[in-house]
């Protein structure tokens, strides 16, 4: 069931992003009607996998003699570049529909209950890879700063301007971590300290990393590589 489920998901995926390759069609009529259509096909890809994604499917676990040495960085710009967030007085910033919007520094996330995962990363340029990340799920924090999770979205803002959001179901699936620590050891700044989205349902640019800004919204924030005609939803 499930592997006829993923197989319909990645046929329609495939469907929708096939004429985004060798395609540069042009109406001279209309220069904009190949765009509009392919964003069409796109939002009507988010509605059918949000409507097929079971908040209790989990993604697959692996072994810790499985974790891939060493791990792959990749973000908008070269590793040379990667900014550097002061740990000390640092503060995750809320917003949106969120009651207790204090910001909430790395000693307070260290306190809430911290949950593990050895799960497989997947990036869209086609590599992937196997790490073990550690840190809050994102659905008791949020459920502790009282977040609307009626919400349509939760949206997150890095310390690079990277931007992302996700769905409210994938955001309280329980493999959804703030993660803070990678193989037993705080986050490295390339990695994405010091707080990261580790989402294992979903592709790696949905993974923000350097999270200054976290949010609870029903207005579409888009994202970095979203805005750029990525698929929104982009389940792996
Ligand atoms: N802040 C920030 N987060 C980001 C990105 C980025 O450029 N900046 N790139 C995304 C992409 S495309 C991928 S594949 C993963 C890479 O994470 P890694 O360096 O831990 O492998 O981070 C995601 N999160
Ligand atoms: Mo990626």
């Amino acid at each position: 069931m499930i592997n006829r489920r993923s197989l319909l998901l990645r046929a329609m995926a495939l469907g929708a992003a096939a004429p985004l390759g060798g395609c540069n069609y042009e109406d001279p009529a209309h220069p904009d009607l190949a765009d509009k259509f392919l964003h069409a096909m796109s939002a009507w890809n988010d509605r059918v996998q949000a409507a097929l994604f079971d908040p209790h499917t989990l993604a697959p676990t692996f072994r810790a003699d499985q974790i891939t040495s060493p791990p792959r960085f990749n973000a908008f710009y070269g590793i040379d570049q990667v900014p550097v967030v002061d740990e000390t007085t640092y503060k995750l910033e809320l917003g949106g529909q969120i009651q207790n919007k204090a910001p909430w520094s790395l000693q307070q996330l260290r306190a809430l209950p911290q949950e593990s995962q050895i799960t497989r990363f997947v990036c869209v340029e086609g590599w992937r890879v196997i790490g073990q990340w550690s840190g809050v799920k994102l659905s008791d924090f949020l459920r502790h700063v009282g977040a609307d999770t009626t919400c349509k979205y939760v949206s997150f803002k890095c310390a690079d301007g990277y931007y992302s959001s996700i769905d409210m179901a994938s955001a309280l699936q329980p493999q959804t971590i703030l993660a803070l620590d990678f193989l037993g050891q705080p986050l490295t700044a390339p990695f994405g300290a010091p707080v990261r989205l580790r989402i294992p349902t979903k592709l790696g640019f949905k993974n923000p990393k350097s999270i200054m800004y976290l949010a609870a919204t029903n207005v579409y924030p888009g994202g970095y590589w979203e805005d750029q005609g990525y698929n929104w939803f982009s389940g792996s």
